[in-house]
Formats: structure tokens, sequence, C-alpha cells
């Protein structure tokens, strides 16, 4: 790396980039660009939107003094630059990887990650948070928020934009409008600041730079919002201000986002005023990179790729979850005309383009607004349709009471569909879907459900479609779906389990991730621990992606000379608690093993189900996330250090087999 990025490598920290001329920090810039595409070609990560900040960040963080002056940035996919900035760029190629950087921004990462990010929405609360602690702590360093097009749409960011023109502090607000959310943007809003930008004193914005730099007020005492008005809304319509005008804000914009002079000039002087600011920047999302910007969609997460080919590499394999759910919802939608789809600004993520297509009328798009997506779908519900609520695991996270008070208190048949539920691996905590097996489980009403695999996903869809009784949820994980375990399969059938039996003398369909060879098996001594003891009978209960797991367990313990009984628990809510029972009855230990937190879980409900049935000495092993956050990393690598994987259930089944047997011979 060493002498490739010249001035870049001399930044360890914004306040040096005050020594360059503006001259220098144009070239600052196309180093930045350069860096981004060198290493996210080869780590993936975030593409499009990291080159269409490029110039803002630059430009901003030449004219503010980070150190003390904050900068808070929604969502943080679009923060690598910030991230080079400051002095990382020695660690850059570790990016998303085990250990190395993470893919968003957090506070224990680096002391100028002021906030951290992954979920939209809160760059603009957390900064007048910072501005009002400010006021209050009477220091005197700027805040800025950067928030997207996308973002500024969702709830949060307007309520703590009425909250901000209410308070009328110093706070800058940052719009990054590339006219793209990861999809086209939605929306009304979307459709009013396309129409800002559409005006013809808007066309020619080099033209219009100047004319916009002019208008910026000096530093001023605080005055009345309204007042203002006329000072810089020349570019609105006569009579009224823009809609931030008219909630308090300076309007300024909209500029160029990335022709550095103007920036320049414009944060140098923005950074003088003391009152709610509102900067209006255009950029283009994948600049610099044309094939980026072409298709910036595409090109909004990447795998690592070819630069110079420009292509990114085709997927192979098994097809993924969200495929499949695809593919499925097209099917219900021509079987029952009351299907209805919901994505909340998602539609590539979530599967539901297909159906978007072939069902334009019955497909909404409610842009990053969880909340309201949660509640119109109980609307839809109530109003006698049957919405799909295709949401992210740990994006319904923000609609919790949205969940709880308006559909499963009123027992309406919304039937969410959770993509990315377990640990999602690259994108790290903000984003593992492990937490919606508890805050899902917990409310009375609720039906929730896990796939073993693609045709048990198909039908369980099915199911859904068909089921009144009230709201259910359906999670499965990131990754592609392949059926693992051949077996006749019984119908889906409410609150039943399916009982896989004892994988002796079958083998699955697909041993891919079985990385473990009998030869390879730290646990030959059992055998004949467990013949001397005349055997041991092993129930594993496991959850949607860790059915194959567990299988693939079972298949190695068996030959250690355990007995073993897979459970696919299919229902996480209600659970069988009949066939638990019965076959908890008959063994020595039991396990269960889900892709969630150990706390609220699947193996939480089954340690009551035994207790309650007098069961509390049969020795269970739950399988599951610790109270902790899991950091980013590979899957594989993730789910083995956190226990998930086939590997580790053997490891722990061995401990404890071995453990009670050692006592008992
Ligand atoms: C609450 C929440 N919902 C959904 C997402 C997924 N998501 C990540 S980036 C993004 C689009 C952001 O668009 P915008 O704010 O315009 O920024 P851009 O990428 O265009 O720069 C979405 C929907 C998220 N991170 N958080």
């Amino acid at each position: 790396m060493a002498g490739m990025y010249e001035l870049l490598e001399t930044v360890v920290t914004p306040t040096d980039l005050h020594k360059f001329s503006d001259k220098e920090l144009r070239q600052v810039a196309d180093e930045v660009r350069q860096a981004i595409l060198d290493n996210v070609s080869k780590t993936g990560g975030h593409l499009s939107s990291n080159l269409g900040t490029v110039e803002l960040t630059v430009a901003m963080y030449a004219a503010y003094s980070i150190p003390p002056d904050k900068v808070v940035w929604d969502t943080g996919h679009q923060a690598y630059p910030h991230k080079l900035l400051t002095g990382r760029l020695n660690r850059f190629e570790t990016l998303r990887k085990h250990g190395g950087l993470n893919g968003f921004l957090r506070r224990d990462e680096h002391p100028l990650d002021y906030f951290g990010a992954g979920h939209a929405g809160t760059a603009i609360s957390a900064a007048l948070g910072f501005a009002a602690a400010r006021d209050r702590l009477g220091t005197k360093e700027k805040v800025v928020a950067v928030t997207g097009d996308a973002a500024i749409a969702s709830g949060m960011s307007w309520e703590a934009l009425f909250h901000a023109g209410e308070l009328q502090t110093d706070l800058c607000v940052v719009l990054n409008d590339n006219r793209m959310s990861i999809a086209p943007n939605v929306g009304a809003l979307h459709n009013y600041l396309v129409k800002l930008r559409s005006r013809p004193d808007f066309q020619g914005l080099a033209r219009t730079a100047k004319r916009v730099i002019e208008r910026i007020p000096g530093p001023a005492p605080r005055i009345a919002a309204g007042l203002r008005h006329g000072i810089t809304h020349y570019l609105a319509p006569e009579d009224t201000g823009t809609i931030f005008e008219e909630i308090g804000f300076e309007y300024i914009g909209a500029v160029d986002g990335h022709d550095m002079p103007t920036l320049l000039d414009v944060f140098r002087k923005v950074r003088e005023l003391d009152y709610p600011v509102f900067v209006h920047a255009l950029t283009v999302k994948g600049k610099g990179y044309e094939v980026a910007e072409d298709d910036s969609r595409k090109w909004h997460g990447v795998t690592p790729f070819d630069v110079s080919s420009c292509e990114l590499p085709k997927k192979a394999g098994a097809p993924a979850y969200t495929q499949v759910f695809g593919e499925a919802m097209v099917e219900l939608g021509h079987e029952d005309e009351k299907v209805v789809a919901i994505t909340a600004a998602m539609p590539d993520g979530t599967g539901l383009t297909a159906f978007s297509r072939e069902f334009p009328e019955r497909y909404y798009d409610t842009g990053i607004a969880e909340q309201h997506a949660v509640t119109f779908a109980a609307g839809l519900a109530a109003g006698g349709l049957k919405p799909f609520c295709a949401i992210y695991s740990t994006f319904l996270q923000r609609g919790f009471d949205q969940v709880l008070h308006d559909v499963a208190l009123q027992n309406l048949p919304v039937r969410f569909v959770m993509d990315r539920a377990g640990l999602v691996g690259d994108d790290g905590p903000t984003h593992h879907g492990v937490f919606d097996i508890a805050y899902l489980t917990m409310m009375p009403n609720m039906t929730l459900v896990a796939p073993r695999d693609a045709t048990e996903l198909r039908e369980m869809l099915r199911y859904m479609a068909s089921f009144e009784g009230g709201p259910i949820a359906l999670r499965y994980p990131r990754g592609t779906a392949e059926d693992v375990l051949p077996e006749a399969r019984t119908p889906i059938s409410h609150g039943s389990a399916e009982v896989l039996g004892s994988p002796s003398g079958q083998r699955p369909l697909t041993t891919t991730a079985s990385s473990s060879e009998p030869g390879d098996r730290p646990t030959r001594a059992l055998v004949e621990t467990v013949s001397k003891a005349g055997g041991s009978r092993v129930l594993i209960v496991a959850v949607g992606t860790l059915v194959s797991e567990a299988w693939r367990a079972a298949l190695r313990l068996e030959t250690e000379g355990l007995e073993v009984v897979v459970v696919n628990a299919r229902f996480v809510k209600p659970i069988d608690e009949d066939t638990i029972l019965a076959l908890a009855h008959e063994a020595d230990l039991v396990v269960t093993a889900e892709e969630g937190q150990h706390t609220g879980g699947f193996g939480q409900q089954v340690r009551d189900l035994l207790a309650r049935a007098g069961l509390s000495q049969t020795p269970l092993e739950i399988v599951a996330i610790g109270d902790h956050f899991v950091e980013h990393g590979a899957q594989p690598i993730i789910r083995a250090a956190n226990g998930l994987d086939a590997d580790s259930i053997v490891a722990r089944i061995v401990a404890k087999v071995r453990q009670r047997l050692t006592k008992a011979v």
C-alpha cells in the first residue's frame, strides 16, 4: 500500500486535511475513491453509496475541525470515506472480515465514530442529542448529521427534524440526495425532493452554486425561523419556503455534491452559522465507477469483484431462501388474490421484486418505515386482505410495539416473513437477526415457525396463506436453502413438530457442510464408555437452520455409540409439548438448538416445559447465542465461534455425555 495514496496516507485525523490546498483536497478525494474501489473489490461491502459520498466527506472534513466538531452518519453504510479520513486506511483491507473493521460505524472502533449506526434513521436524533448536550455543558463544537434521501423519510428522522426545528440550536443536517435507496426511492417525500430538484432554477448546478453560496447568511444572533425565510429561499416557490424552512431550518441548496470548490465554500460558510441549517447535496450513487453509476442498485452491496472487468461474480449453487420466498410469493399471488405483499425499502433484499412486477397493485413499498409497514399490514388484515409483511428480522425490531399493540393484541392475521433471521455474517451485530424468537414468542397470540429447508419454506408459506388464526411469523436465515434431509415429509399441522428420527441407515442428500469426517473426531474413547453404561440416548430438538446441523451432529454421534433422535421443531411457538415430552421421557440428555439468543429463546421454553412436566432432572443443553452481541465475520466462522455448527454441537454433547457417564460408570 505504501505510496499508493500519496496524500491520503498522511491523513491520520480529519484536521490533517487543513494542511492541504483546495487543489490537493481534490487529489485526496480521488485517492479516497481509489482506495474504496481497490479494497471493496477485494473485501466486498457497500460500494455505490460510498463512491457517492467521497467529495462530500472530504470537503466537510476539511471545512470543519474534527475533533472537536462531530459528524454523525445515518446508517453508516456510506461512511467508508469517513473511515479512510480517520486513520483507518492501513486496516481498510480488513473491512467486514472477522476481527477487522466493521462495515458500519461503532463507537468502540474509533473515537471519531461518534455514534454507532447500522439501522437507518438515527443520525438526526443522535446529532440533536449531541447538540443539546453541548449546549448544556457549555462547549462550542459544531454538530453535523448526514443522512440519505431514503433514510430521511423514516419516521424517526422527521421526529428529530421537528424537534430540532423547535430547539433552534446549532445543528447542520446534510442530505446526501442521490435519488436512490437500495432500490429506487419511493414515497411522497421522494417525489417532493425530485420536484425540488427539477425546478428550472435548480438546473445547471454550477451556475447556481455561486448564488447559493452568496446567499448563505453570515453568523447572526438566533432569529425566529420564519424571519429567516426570504434570505435563502429564493430558489423555492415565491409563496412558501421549502418544507425544511417551514419547520425551522435554513435551507441551503441544492449543491452539487461532487463539486469540491462549491462544497468547500458551502461548508466553510455553514460552519459559521449557529442555528439549524439544512444542506441539500445532490450526489450520484456509484460516482466515478461507470457501471456502478449506471446501476447503483446492483452495486449497492457487493461481493468481491474484478474492478477492470466491471463484472460481479455470478451466484452459483442452491438458490437462497430469499429467492425461494420470492418465487413462492408469486405462486401464492396467483392462487389467492387477497394475498398482498409489503416491504420496507427492501424489494430485492426480501425477494419481493418478482411479486412487485407480477402484481404491482398488490405490492406496497413503504420506504424505510418499518413501524408504518407493520401497522399498515395490520390495517390491511383488518380490512380483509392477507398481508405478507416481509421485513428482515433485525429491522422488524423497529416495529416491536406495532407488532405487539397493533397486530398481536388485536389478533390480526398479519403474516410476517423475516429474512436474515440468524447470524448474517459480514454485516455484523447491527444486522444479525437473533432477537426475533425472544421478542415474538413473548407476545400472546403470536405463532412463529422456522423451516428446515427450501421445500419446507414453500410449505410453510402456503400454510401461512391459509392460516387465519392470528399473527404468524416465519424466520429463515441468510444463505442457500438446500434440501439437506430427503426424508419423507409430514404435512404442516399447527403446533406440531416433525420427528426426523435417528440418522442411522440414512444419509443426508448433501454433505457439503460436513467439515468433520469421522476420522478427525476427538471422541473415540466415548464408544467404550457409552457401551459400558448400557447406552445413552440423546434427543435434539432443533429450530430452522440448525436442524441440518443437528442431523450432521447426530450422524457423528451415532458412530460414537449414542442413540440420537432429531426433531425439527417447526413451530417455535406454540411448541409441540406432547412430542417433546414423549421423547424427553426416553432421553438421557435433551439438547435444543436454535440460531438466536439464549435468553427468551426456544431452549428456555423447553426448559420450562420439562420443569412443568417434572422432568427438570433430565439434563438439558441449550445451543443458542449467549448474552452478548455477535461480531461480524463470515457466517461459518461466527456460527462456529458461537457453538452453532455441527462440530460444536457434537463437542458439547460428547462433553456432557462423558461427564454424566464417567460419574455413573
Ligand atoms: C431501519 C432500516 N431499514 C432498512 C435498512 C436497509 N438499508 C440499508 S441502506 C438502505 C438505503 C439507504 O438509502 P439512502 O438513505 O438514500 O442512502 P444511500 O445508500 O442512497 O446513500 C436501506 C433500506 C436499514 N439499514 N435500516
